[in-house]
């Protein structure tokens, strides 16, 4: 087996984009609210990878005792400003 030469290839550009579609309706999302500032997505709040009833379960038990990390707008303190940014979250599916 011989290996011939490397056809000739011309110098070419390329772009990329990174954002995120939390919806997934293929269009990068122009406010992407809930991501986390550590990584991960407000609705995977148990950090599985996944967005599923365990997180919504999770939130809410969390919520219902008002830790402070429930806080998942970040305006310091848990409110239902907390639970509707949670539910929009979940709902999007991130
Ligand atoms: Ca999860
Ligand atoms: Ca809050």
């Amino acid at each position: 087996m011989t290996i011939g030469s490397p056809p000739a290839v011309t110098d070419f550009e390329s772009e990329f984009t990174v954002g995120f579609d939390c919806d997934r309706d293929g269009v990068l999302d122009t406010n992407p609210s809930s991501r986390r500032a550590g990584g991960g997505y407000v609705a995977d709040y148990d950090f599985s990878g996944f967005v599923d009833t365990e997180d919504y379960d999770l939130f809410v038990y969390d919520y219902d005792q008002g830790y402070p990390w429930a806080d998942v707008d970040s305006s310091g303190f848990v409110d239902t400003d907390d639970f509707d940014y949670f539910v929009a979250a979940y709902e999007e599916g991130c």
